[in-house]
Order: structure tokens, then C-alpha cells, then sequence
């Protein structure tokens, strides 16, 4: 009996084990994979880091947005980081990179980790690490982050503006692109969530305020009293001025969000869109209901996730010396 009860305890234990090498190790990733090649990798992004988001907070929300670009076009390979060459033209001059920043501080990381440890920690990582860095340096949630990506030594200007989300796009079209890289309806309503900090341009939003169907109106799913607001800060035309996305709190990761959409306050077009399907609708709902009951987790959890798409790992790709360019 008492051996009969030993061997249950023993098997369960090994199902336990099985179950938690597949979850730290699924899809070839796995937590702490530096742990020997380069034990302080991640202190060395956080501290370095550190030094950049301290003095300038709003550098979180462009750090965070590039993890997004780059995982979204050719998963989460680096290719976001590659300056084009003579022969092609990168990802980072296609038309919705022209508003990403910050890539002087991925640099500076890198460097620091390259002075540690050569050519151990692929660009890849750097971004997804210093993404979780920067949302919990300015008051989001803390994950952990499975890394072993590799870098992909290719990068297309016209991938990027086919595979990112657009801001004019309908939900339709949201969940479509979601979809194609294997995040669910959920995770849309929980990654546009990234929208509590950081700004937008003028431009992105003229359409909705000035013309938005050809004859001189503004978008109806904007709250009228929010449309005459921007209105007075984005003149007709204005294309360097700036709005914040979370307005009064943009530079700190909350769960306003979900407040401003619910009031009809979303900045973009992709944003409002999230109220024209059930499910994202309830999402929002909830989180404007309930402050901040889940949205923390479900942040945490959906990032994690975003970080699987199209991994390089093993053989594949190479660790890049230089974040800009192939080895
Ligand atoms: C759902 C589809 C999405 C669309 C259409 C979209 C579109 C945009 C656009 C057009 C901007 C403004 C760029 C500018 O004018 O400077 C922006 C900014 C931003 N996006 Fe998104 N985005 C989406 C999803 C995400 C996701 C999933 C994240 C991260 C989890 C994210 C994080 C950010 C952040 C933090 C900013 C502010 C950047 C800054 O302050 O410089 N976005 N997004
Ligand atoms: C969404 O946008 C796509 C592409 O612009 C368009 O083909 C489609 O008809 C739109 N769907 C809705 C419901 O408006
Ligand atoms: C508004 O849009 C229509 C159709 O796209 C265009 O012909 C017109 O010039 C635009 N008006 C302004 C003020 O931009
Ligand atoms: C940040 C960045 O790399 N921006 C680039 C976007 O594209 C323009 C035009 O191609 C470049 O001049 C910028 O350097």
C-alpha cells in the first residue's frame, strides 16, 4: 500500500515535471537560457536600461512598440533592428517605422551585453527583454521572459506594411492579422492595451477629425466633446504635433486604457474598433468595470505569448554583433 502510494506520488511528480519542461520550454524557448553563456544578461539590460528610462520616461512606450513591430513582421527575429542597404530597403524605413524610437538605447544594450559576453545574446532577446524592462520600470506588470531567439538576417520595407496593424484597419481586418500570427481575439483586446502610454501623431488621427468619409465630417464613433478637444491641438495639415494616447497618464502603464475606449475616447480607428465585436467589447467593458481586476495578468500573459511568434532557435539565424546589421 504504502509503496503502491509512493510510486502515485513519484509518477505525478514526473507528470509535473514533463507538463513544466513543456511550458519553459515550448516552442524552443525556455527562461533563463543565458543562465550559463551569460548569467547577468538580464541584470545588464535592466541596469542599462535603467540609465535611459530614469532620465526620460517616455522612452517605455517606443521600447515596447518595437517588440511589437518586430514580432509582428517575420516573428521576433530582430529584422525590426536592421538599417537597409544598398541593394534593399529594411523594415525600419517602411512608412510605420518612421515613427519608432529608441533605437539608440537598444544599441547601448547591446554593446553592454557584447562587452560581457560576445556574441552571446541574440538582438531578438534584447528586444523582448528590454520591452518587460520598460513596462515595469514605469509602473506596469513584471514576466518572466522565455529567451534562446535568434536573429533573422532579412528584413523587407513592404513586409512591414503589409503585416502591421494599421490604425485605420476595422476590427475585421484587426482580428485577421491577429489571427495570422496565431494570437486570439483576446490577445488583441489585451496587447491594444499597450496603448495606455505613449503618444500619436497628428496625422494618424486627421482623417477621424477633419474628413473621415471624403465630405468634410468627423468620425461618429468619437466622442464629440473628445473630437473638439483634439481638434484644438491638431490644426488641419499639423503633421509633427503630437497627442497622448492615455491623456494625463501616458507616461505610466495603468489600465486607463480601457476607460478611454469605453468612452469612446480611443485614439485611432483601431482603437474605437475594438467596440464593434462582443468579445473584444466585453473586454473592454470589463476592465473599465472592474479597474485593473485582470488586466495586469492578462498584460503579462499575452506578451509572453506575442514573444513566441516565429522564433528562430537552435541552428537557425545567428546572434547578430551589431543589432543593424547581418554578421
Ligand atoms: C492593434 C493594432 C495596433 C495598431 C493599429 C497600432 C498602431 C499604432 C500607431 C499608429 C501608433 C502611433 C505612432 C506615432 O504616431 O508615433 C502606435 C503607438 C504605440 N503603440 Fe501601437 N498599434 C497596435 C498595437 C500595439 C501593441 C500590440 C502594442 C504593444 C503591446 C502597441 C504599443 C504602442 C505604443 C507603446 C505606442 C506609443 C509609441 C510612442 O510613444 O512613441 N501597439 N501604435
Ligand atoms: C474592413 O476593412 C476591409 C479592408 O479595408 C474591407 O474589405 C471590409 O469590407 C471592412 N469590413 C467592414 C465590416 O467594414
Ligand atoms: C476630403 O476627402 C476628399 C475625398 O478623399 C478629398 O477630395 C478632399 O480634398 C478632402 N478634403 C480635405 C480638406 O482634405
Ligand atoms: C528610426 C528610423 O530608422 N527612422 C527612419 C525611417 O525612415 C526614414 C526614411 O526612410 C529614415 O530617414 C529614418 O531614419
Amino acid at each position: 500500500m504504502a509503496i503502491q502510494k509512493l510510486f502515485a506520488v513519484c509518477f505525478l511528480q514526473l507528470v509535473f515535471a514533463f507538463l513544466l519542461a513543456g511550458l519553459t520550454n515550448a516552442g524552443g524557448l525556455q527562461l533563463g537560457f543565458y543562465q550559463r553563456a551569460c548569467p547577468d544578461a538580464e541584470l545588464i539590460v535592466h541596469q542599462t536600461l535603467y540609465r535611459y528610462v530614469s532620465r526620460d520616461r517616455t522612452l517605455a512606450a517606443p521600447l515596447l512598440r518595437m517588440h511589437f513591430h518586430d514580432c509582428f513582421i517575420r516573428g521576433c527575429d530582430g529584422s525590426v533592428l536592421l538599417s537597409s542597404t544598398e541593394k534593399n530597403q529594411a523594415e525600419k524605413d517602411a512608412i510605420p517605422n518612421k515613427t519608432l524610437r529608441g533605437f539608440n538605447v537598444i544599441d547601448a544594450v547591446k554593446s553592454a551585453l557584447e562587452k560581457n559576453c560576445p556574441g552571446v545574446v541574440s538582438c531578438s532577446d534584447v528586444l523582448a527583454l528590454v520591452a518587460r524592462d520598460a513596462v515595469l520600470m514605469i509602473g506596469g506588470p513584471h514576466w518572466d521572459v522565455p529567451t534562446g531567439r535568434r536573429d533573422g538576417r532579412v528584413s523587407i520595407a513592404n513586409e512591414a506594411l503589409f503585416n502591421l496593424p494599421s490604425p485605420f484597419a476595422n476590427i475585421t481586418v484587426l482580428k485577421q492579422q491577429f489571427a495570422a500570427t496565431g494570437l486570439s481575439v483576446k490577445d488583441l483586446a489585451v496587447l491594444s492595451g499597450g496603448h495606455t502610454i505613449g503618444i500619436g501623431h497628428c496625422t494618424i488621427i486627421s482623417n477621424r477629425l477633419y474628413n473621415f468619409t471624403g465630405k468634410g465630417d468627423t468620425d461618429p464613433s468619437l466622442d464629440p466633446r473628445y473630437a473638439a478637444q483634439l481638434k484644438k491641438k491638431c490644426k488641419p495639415g499639423n503633421s509633427n504635433t503630437v497627442v497622448e494616447m492615455d491623456p494625463g497618464s501616458f507616461k505610466t502603464f495603468d489600465e486607463d486604457y480601457y476607460n478611454i475606449v469605453a468612452k469612446r475616447r480611443g485614439l485611432f480607428r483601431s482603437d474605437a474598433a475594438l467596440l464593434d465585436d462582443a468579445e473584444t467589447r466585453d473586454y473592454v467593458k470589463f476592465q473599465s468595470r472592474t479597474q485593473g481586476s485582470t488586466f495586469a495578468q492578462d498584460f503579462a500573459e499575452s506578451m509572453v505569448k506575442m514573444g513566441y511568434i516565429g522564433v528562430l532557435t537552435g541552428e537557425q539565424g545567428e546572434i547578430r554583433k551589431r543589432c543593424a546589421v547581418v554578421n
